[in-house]
């Protein structure tokens, strides 16, 4: 099974009002291919005309630029006392969720061998920078969430790569985010009017293959993304494995040019559970090693930089079932709760707001 393949070009073309009527059907359909793929599969693979391979090789040659400095000079970039919400979080930190959490053990224990992730011993070791993208509230009950962005020295390029990338993904999760709620048959805006103002990040993830770089090494552990939707640009080394709802693993391949997306818990909540979010990892794979070999005969750089974007639910917003999903089964497993508060609860979870015992 491949995942869909959505481009975004005629519903931008309708909502621009430049397309004839008939193509309004079309786009309904592509509405509910949208919605279907994140209920069945948790990802989409879309194209965007406005995010261009081009704009995403210009992000990955800075991001692997900063992460090939010395572990003491990025650290000058970490900011614990902000839940690393902001800066760099530094390897071994980040504590994958099947790591804590007893009921995902189980059910991971329950899953056939061929489709059981591979355990993660401890912290993740993979380095990651968060920047904050889009404008920020003036007044929120969730400061750290919503702090000044960390620029690090040295990189003139850095904030402009960052903001404008950062912009353009925004861009596109917006898109999916209304065509999902068509496809959901909710109102237009309902997920985008709870996104403004929320704390979108630009994480790229960088993990150094020349010292990690053995077959099974586990970059990111089996775990869910906190926030709504995550979208990611192509990295250039494989390793993403991603769980459908019906349980198999599948290794995603984004072909050039393509953007994946993923749910998240916050869509999770949102739904009522009718949408899951989808789970993953990031794992040193055949594919990974071909692309290691190739980058050695190319001279290229070793680290793995994901162009991952997680977008949010603003803090101070609601999360509960939306419209009809607030009579979805699973509906009660969804009590209200602001989306600051929790993304704090999941932030302890995985070590980066205070300590997790392990
Ligand atoms: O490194 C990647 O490709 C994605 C990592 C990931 O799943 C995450 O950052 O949540
Ligand atoms: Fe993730």
């Amino acid at each position: 099974m491949d995942l869909p393949v959505v481009d975004l070009a005629p519903y931008l073309q309708i909502a621009g009002d430049a397309a004839p009527a008939d193509a309004e059907e079309a786009v309904r359909a592509l509405c509910a291919t949208v919605s279907g793929s994140l209920r069945d599969t948790g990802a989409l693979l879309v194209k965007d005309p406005r995010c261009s391979a081009a704009d995403n090789d210009r992000f990955l040659d800075v991001v692997e630029s900063y992460f090939a400095r010395s572990a003491e000079s990025k650290r000058l970039q970490e900011r614990p006392h902000l839940h690393y919400q902001v800066g760099v979080t530094p390897e071994g930190v980040e504590v994958p969720r099947s790591l804590v959490d007893g009921e995902m053990q189980e059910r991971i224990k329950s899953m056939p061998d061929e489709f059981q992730p591979d355990t993660p011993k401890g912290p993740d070791p993979k380095w990651r920078y968060m920047w904050r993208v889009g404008p920020r509230p003036s007044n929120t009950r969730f400061k750290e969430l919503n702090s000044e962005p960390v620029i690090p020295d040295g990189l003139p390029e850095w904030k402009e790569t960052m903001d404008s990338w950062g912009a353009k993904m925004i861009s596109a999760i917006e898109v999916v985010a209304e065509m999902a709620a068509i496809g959901f048959g909710l109102s237009k805006d309902a997920f985008t009017s709870l996104m403004k103002e929320g704390p979108h990040l630009l994480a790229p993830t960088g993990s150094d293959l020349e010292r990690h770089g053995s077959e099974g090494t586990v970059f990111a552990g089996f775990h869910y993304d906190l926030n709504f939707l995550t979208i990611h640009g192509r990295s250039r080394f494989p390793g993403l494995n991603i769980w459908l709802r019906n349980g198999k693993k599948m290794d995603v391949k984004v072909p050039v040019g393509c953007l994946l997306i993923q749910s998240g818990k916050q869509l999770e909540w949102l739904t009522g559970g009718e949408c899951l979010a989808g789970m993953h990892e990031v794992v040193v794979t055949k594919r990974t090693l071909e692309a290691i070999a190739l980058a050695k005969e190319q001279n290229r750089s070793l680290w793995r930089v994901s162009s991952t974007l997680f977008s949010h639910i603003a803090s101070d917003a609601t999360l509960k079932p939306l419209g009809h999903f607030s009579e979805a089964t699973n509906a009660p497993n969804y009590p209200p709760i602001s989306a600051g508060e929790y993304v704090e609860q999941e932030l302890s979870a995985i070590n980066l707001k205070g300590k997790v015992a392990l």
